[in-house]
């Protein structure tokens, strides 16, 4: 404990006094006999090396890109087209006689002359050209900064598009500078998608029928997923968003359960539809053995049938037994180590299960952008204090849809389930990490370089723009957001994929040829102003 008081100090006393003060409030040392609060969800500082991303990366890139029978038109220089295009490896299938546009990368490509003279008769031909070549079922608008910074209204040009076409056009001013990191992009989204498209085509599901909410299908998870839920007898009715076509969700009101995957991207969307269609929400957690089979019975527990309970456990015990041996024989390889875990706003909770059942125990996690109730648990939420950035992002005012509304159960039934079940309900990542582990908000290019050298662990599961530089000091690390082209990872058989890959990416010979720089260097140390000089 007092080696990572010491961590603490070793970090913030290379700040200046200003960047320490805030810095300190996002580094924590987990304690369970205190009351822990992190700051998150804050403006990083000017400056520092942070890994996250932007507005428009949360909303064109995490939430909406996904729907694959849209085609997605970024409005803007080429640079934010190009770098999503393909990169997040969102998976999608075509479905019979439909539409799969996630191949391609649209953009109105903004010159300088745009920039000058307004950039909206390009976007409207660029509508124009994209219902001519390829006919989607709906499109996307979503902006970038120069959108909103010279002011052009792509609500109004959606608004002509739609009337000319007939088609659905959503619009989404999701400006990169929107707030402080690709979050606000979330929240954007997911107003647009309840206004827009949850709600408009109504369905007779099957028996058991439910979403699944915050999966994305990165490397085909929702497949694996799927391939179990449908194995007990589900009717998963849409996902959002991965693998999702436009009228799958518009149908999302008729299931009677949504399931939450990643709680920071879509935890909106699962309270809205509560509130306006009388849907209920559970955490889950699909990644590694125990946490599937943990939410698969909530999941049976949810629905209250002797034949739907049985059928589950029958698939756990056949899912298990299958993978058992592989995951025994990978846990001999990678026992006693640690790990660190960076990741957006739900994956440092979430693989830290799948980690320690393969013997590796997390020492440090924390999150790019998630907020305090994904720290910290939901009921911290009536707490948060809004600052100018969180004002900026709008706030839906959902009511009761009249004619769709359904209570799924009485009140009573539903406050018995709450007992059991995590039913609107996320107790965060601190609630579940070891006492002594660090939680460190908004990690930065130095904290990680001062963390491995503190923690020295043989794992770091982080993101593209820090991997190399973690892998240069001879430690291995995993892209935790496009698994560096492998996956499935989430579900029984995604989590030998993980464990495979994570052993031989731990015991490659190559770490043996690897010298960090500082033994090889010695340190130049210097000072570039004093404080209050
Ligand atoms: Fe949710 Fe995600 Fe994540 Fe996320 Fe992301 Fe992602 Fe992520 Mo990259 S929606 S918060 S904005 S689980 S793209 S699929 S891996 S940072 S931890």
């Amino acid at each position: 404990m007092s080696d990572l008081n010491k961590l603490q100090d070793q970090i913030l006393d290379q700040y200046p006094a200003k960047v320490m003060k805030n810095r300190k409030e996002h580094i924590l040392i987990k304690d369970s006999s205190k009351e822990l609060s992190i700051a998150a969800n804050t403006r990083t500082i000017p400056g520092i090396i942070t890994n996250r991303g932007c507005c428009f990366a949360g909303c064109k890139g995490v939430v909406v890109g996904p729907i694959i029978d849209m085609v997605h038109i970024v409005h803007g220089p080429i640079g934010c087209a190009y770098y999503t295009w393909g990169t997040r490896r969102n998976k999608g299938k075509t479905r019979d006689g439909g539409k799969n546009f996630l191949a391609y990368s649209f953009s109105t490509d903004m010159q300088e002359s745009d920039i000058v003279f307004g950039g909206e008769k390009k976007l409207y031909k660029a509508i124009e050209e994209a219902i001519e070549l390829f006919n989607p079922r709906a499109i996307s608008i979503t902006a970038t900064c120069p959108v909103g910074l010279i002011g052009d209204d792509i609500h109004q040009i959606a608004k002509q598009a739609r009337e000319k076409f007939g088609i659905p056009i959503l619009s989404f001013s999701c400006e990169g500078y929107k707030g402080v990191s690709q979050s606000a992009g979330h929240h954007i989204a997911n107003n647009r998608l309840m206004t827009d498209i949850v709600g408009k085509k109504d369905i007779e599901p099957g028996k058991y029928s439910i979403n699944l909410l915050g999966e994305y299908n990165i490397g085909g998870d929702e497949w694996e997923i799927s391939r179990v839920l449908n194995k007990i007898g589900y009717d998963v009715v849409t996902t959002m968003t991965g693998n999702s076509t436009y009228d799958e969700i518009a149908s999302a009101h008729n299931s009677d359960l949504n399931l939450v995957q990643c709680h920071r991207s879509i935890n909106y969307i699962a309270d809205m539809i509560e509130t306006k269609y009388g849907i209920p929400w559970m955490k889950v957690n699909f990644i590694g053995v125990d946490a599937m089979g943990e939410s698969l019975r909530n999941l049976a527990k949810f629905f209250d049938d002797e034949a739907l309970s049985a059928r589950t456990e029958e698939v756990i015990a056949e899912e298990t037994a299958a993978i058992k041996e592989e995951m025994e024989k990978y846990r001999k390889l990678c026992e006693n180590k640690t790990a660190i875990l960076f990741v957006g706003g739900s994956r440092a909770h979430h693989y830290q299960g799948l980690l320690s059942e393969i013997g590796i125990d997390t020492v440090a996690a924390g999150y790019e952008f998630a907020h305090r109730d994904d720290y910290e648990g939901r009921d911290i939420i009536p707490d948060i204090k809004l600052d100018a950035d969180s004002r900026n992002i709008e706030e839906l005012k959902v009511e009761k849809d009249d004619k769709k509304f359904r209570l799924r159960m009485s009140q009573e039934q539903y406050e018995k389930l709450k007992a059991q079940i995590p039913l609107s309900e996320y107790k965060g990542l601190i609630h579940e990490m070891k006492d002594g582990s660090v939680l460190i908000d908004d990690l930065n290019h130095f904290e990680t370089e001062t963390l491995i050298k503190v923690l020295k662990p043989s794992f770091f599961g982080s993101g593209i723009k820090d991997k190399y530089i973690i892998q240069k000091m001879g430690v291995y690390s995993k892209q935790m957001h496009s698994y560096d082209y492998s996956g499935p990872y989430a579900g029984f058989r995604g989590a030998v994929n993980f464990a495979r890959d994570v052993a031989a990416g731990m015991l490659t010979p190559a770490w043996s040829f690897v010298k960090a720089p500082w033994n090889t260097q010695p340190a130049i140390k210097g000072k570039v102003f004093e404080e209050g000089a």
